[in-house]
């Protein structure tokens, strides 16, 4: 997979993306990450990538065209057109659905905003889809397509060890994860429920899975009406 970014400020994604599993995805090249930066397509003399709302209103827009340029330059890098994608606080709820989904694109192309937001213009020409990250407001749209990529990277295949897994993941099958235990099997008191230490296969499979509904009930009720209502829907 490819994925470029297109953004204000590329210097924003350093480390976040050199550590761990990302680190070890791009040195194993499932992942290429091409960080552009748009001012360096601002052709007057002050760089300039934003102006005042016609209309009038508060704080600025993204300008249409140092972006188109910065898109076109970028996109003319690979054959593949690429899925683009406006890291928006109007977008689309990221969710791990959406994740699974963008991980099986060969090519996202990712526009990160600054400012009040983008000249509408941009959103329409590129034909791009929204994505936010949550329902509150960030400075910017860098920390947002930091989460698309690193929750996509580490779906691609060969990016999770054997000893890691996916297919555990809380949200996987629309539930919480089961709760996990190491060594001691007592600390300050507290000790390691007695089913994980008895080696019977079966009956920690089942402990696990009341576990996960259990704590999705009781911890994140609409989704568990969602769990409920697919099961009832399913049989
Ligand atoms: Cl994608 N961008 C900004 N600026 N704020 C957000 C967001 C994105 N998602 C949630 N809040």
């Amino acid at each position: 997979m490819r994925i470029d970014v297109l953004t204000l400020f590329p210097e924003m994604f350093g480390s976040p993306l050199e550590y761990s599993i990302i680190k070890r995805a791009r040195e194993q090249r499932l992942v290429e990450i091409v960080l552009s930066n748009i001012r360096d397509f601002a052709t007057d003399s002050y760089r300039k990538v934003d102006d005042k709302p016609y209309g009038g209103g508060p704080g600025m827009v993204m300008l249409c065209k140092p972006m188109f340029d910065c898109f076109e330059h970028v996109q003319a890098q690979s054959t593949e057109p690429g899925n683009v994608i406006l890291l928006t606080p109007q977008g689309q709820p990221l969710t791990q659905e959406k994740v699974v989904e963008l991980s099986a694109l060969p090519r996202l192309i990712l526009i990160a905003g600054r400012y009040e937001g983008f000249d509408e213009r941009i959103r329409t020409g590129l034909n791009a889809e929204q994505i936010s990250i949550g329902d509150y407001v960030l400075s910017g749209g860098e920390l947002a397509a930091m989460v698309v990529i690193d929750a996509v990277v580490r779906l691609l295949p060969g990016a999770l060890g054997d000893e890691d897994s996916a297919a555990d993941d809380s949200f996987s099958n629309g539930l919480l994860e089961y709760p996990q235990y190491t060594r001691p099997e007592e600390f300050r008191g507290m000790k390691v429920p007695e089913i994980l230490l008895g080696g019977d296969h079966g009956k920690i499979e089942k402990w696990r899975n009341e576990q996960r509904i259990e704590r999705t009930r009781k911890w994140r009720p609409e989704l568990y009406e969602k769990y409920i209502s697919n099961i009832k829907n399913n049989s």
